[in-house]
């Protein structure tokens, strides 16, 4: 089974079907060249200082750089795209919120063997979810041309129907092959990895993934992205990232107030505002 591609006029529904039925599909150019032009100037600094992974997992010759939001103002168009919110809203509609998870650049050097395939949503302690009980909405958009050759991550359609903690090798897997500017949305259930690179090119990969926000994040974005810049955030872009309750009494702040009052006071007592 190959992973469906979809035009980027594609509506929310196609998306959030398709990521139900096969735990993954790719929409074609969604993001404008000059605003991944932008991202890869503003993060070129932080990706050239970012050391390589230490083990397996992380890609020993792969560089996972963080914060993307307080690094490159560009990117947040990425995360608050209309199209992957609406998705995540539907997919994960069945929880009160969701929330940002990661933002993380991932550029896997020349010459590296494949990741482990794995289910995103084991970083929960390997919480056995419910089958069908999706965590994760995730999303890989392309800054670099997603090829076979250069490790385009590798997915095994229909496996968020599997059962748990099976093992896969990379001949169960396809290749998301896509142009740079498209971007691969998967949920926290399929089986997936990134690929081998066996060119002596880099492939980048924006990883920016959201959960229900009942749960952890993987990116403590409180931490990562400094009060100074968070201050100067649109109120949406801060509740995703977790400035506001997670159901109806998570995350609230002293006298029952809402976690946007910390940057937004108004002194008032607010009922619950799911995002
Ligand atoms: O880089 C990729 O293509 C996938 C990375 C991934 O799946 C992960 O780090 O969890
Ligand atoms: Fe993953």
């Amino acid at each position: 089974m190959d992973i469906q591609h979809l035009t980027s006029d594609a509506q929310a529904a196609a998306v959030s079907e398709a990521l139900g039925r096969d735990g993954a599909v790719i929409v074609d150019d969604l993001a404008p060249q000059h605003l991944l032009d932008r991202v890869e100037v503003e993060l070129a600094p932080s990706l050239a200082a970012t050391p390589t992974g230490p083990d397996d997992f992380s890609g020993r010759n792969t560089r996972r750089t963080g914060a993307l939001i307080a690094r490159s103002p560009a990117s947040r168009e990425l995360v608050t795209h209309p199209l992957i919110l609406e998705t995540a809203a539907l997919f994960l509609g069945h929880a009160t919120n969701f929330q940002l998870h990661l933002t993380q650049a991932i550029a896997i050097g020349p010459d590296s063997p494949a990741q482990p395939i794995h289910r995103d949503q084991w970083a929960f302690d390997f919480f056995p979810f419910p089958a069908g009980y999706e965590v994760q909405c995730n999303t890989i958009w392309a800054l670099t041309d997603f090829t076979e050759a250069n490790g385009a991550t590798r997915v095994v359609p229909g496996s968020n129907q599997a059962a748990d903690r099976l093992s896969f090798q990379p001949s169960d897997t396809v290749p998301a092959e896509m142009t740079r500017g498209s971007v691969l949305i998967y949920s926290g259930s399929v089986y997936h990895g990134g690929g081998a690179n066996t060119t002596s090119d880099t492939r980048v990969g924006l990883n920016i993934t959201y959960n229900l926000a009942w749960l952890r994040q993987e990116e403590n974005q409180y931490l990562s992205v400094p009060r100074e810049v968070a201050l100067t955030l649109p109120e949406e872009l801060l509740r995703l990232m977790g400035y506001a309750r997670g159901a109806y009494a998570l995350g609230y702040i002293d006298d029952l107030r809402d976690p946007i009052e910390a940057l937004r006071p108004t002194g008032a007592a607010v009922g619950f505002a799911a995002r």
